[in-house]
């Protein structure tokens, strides 16, 4: 028995480890922002508190996600592609119902905007899964057809249906988050195709160094934007 559970305990870290060093850092980093999400919800009112459990969801999938691709890194050295895009599957589609809730909080809203914002999502995550994963000889035909999808996302939220929907209803303190995490969908997200560009052919430890960080910028601020708004003080 305790044997048993000696060998669930990790490999020590090795120092010149960098990658191992950011999947560890990153998935502490985790669990310590899906334990505050989930705490703070006490503090915030009404419809907003499930913007911010959707928060705190989006870390804690991402943490369990991180304990296996840290696993995996320190014992093959390798990409956990498929535990990634898994975690992406689950996490950028929980992150677009953030861009519904927040609107539905302050007025009645489509849900018309949800579905483009998940069927971007899907195609962008499909595409960069194909060519990871090998499913295409073009590694860069691939990644294309992972740009269209975003392109289609970023379209929606900076001119289609949810941007105006947002110029035209939302509160102040609303629309100034809105337009935080339209930012991190555009610059903070860009991290992603840079380290796939960065990161081909074997550089597979680029590779995952710079997604861990695209992780830890675009699932953590992304949940302190929406606590910022949660918590805040509202007339509705
Ligand atoms: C929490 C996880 C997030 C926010 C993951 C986001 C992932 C992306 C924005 C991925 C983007 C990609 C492209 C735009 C092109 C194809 C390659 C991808 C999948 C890395």
């Amino acid at each position: 028995m305790l044997l048993n559970l000696i060998s669930f305990l990790p490999a020590p870290l090795d120092p010149s480890d960098g990658v191992g060093i950011s999947f560890w850092v990153i998935t502490m980093a985790m669990v310590a922002a899906t334990a505050f999400f989930f705490l703070e919800t006490q503090r915030a009112e009404g419809k907003w508190k499930t913007s911010l459990v959707v928060a705190g969801l989006v870390t804690m999938v991402a943490a369990f996600h991180y304990f296996y691709m840290r696993g995996e890194w320190d014992e093959h050295k390798t990409s956990p592609t498929v535990y990634r895009y898994i975690d992406w599957l689950i996490t950028v589609p929980l992150q677009m119902v953030e861009f519904y809730l927040i609107l539905a909080a302050i007025t009645k809203v489509p849900s018309g905007i949800f579905w483009r914002l998940l069927i971007g999502t899907i195609v962008m995550l499909v595409g960069g899964y194909a060519g990871e994963a090998g499913l295409v000889e073009s590694r860069m035909m691939a990644f294309a057809v992972g740009i269209a999808g975003w392109a289609f996302i970023l379209y929606e939220i900076f001119a289609g249906q949810a941007s105006k929907i947002c110029a035209a209803s939302a509160p102040a303190g609303v629309k100034k988050a809105y337009g935080v995490l339209r930012i991190i969908v555009s610059l903070g997200w860009s991290i992603y195709p840079l380290g796939y560009l960065l990161g081909g052919g074997d550089n597979e430890a680029m590779l995952n160094v710079v997604y861990n960080i695209a992780d830890f910028v675009n699932k953590i601020a992304f949940g302190a934007i929406i606590w910022s708004i949660a918590t805040a003080k509202h007339e509705d």
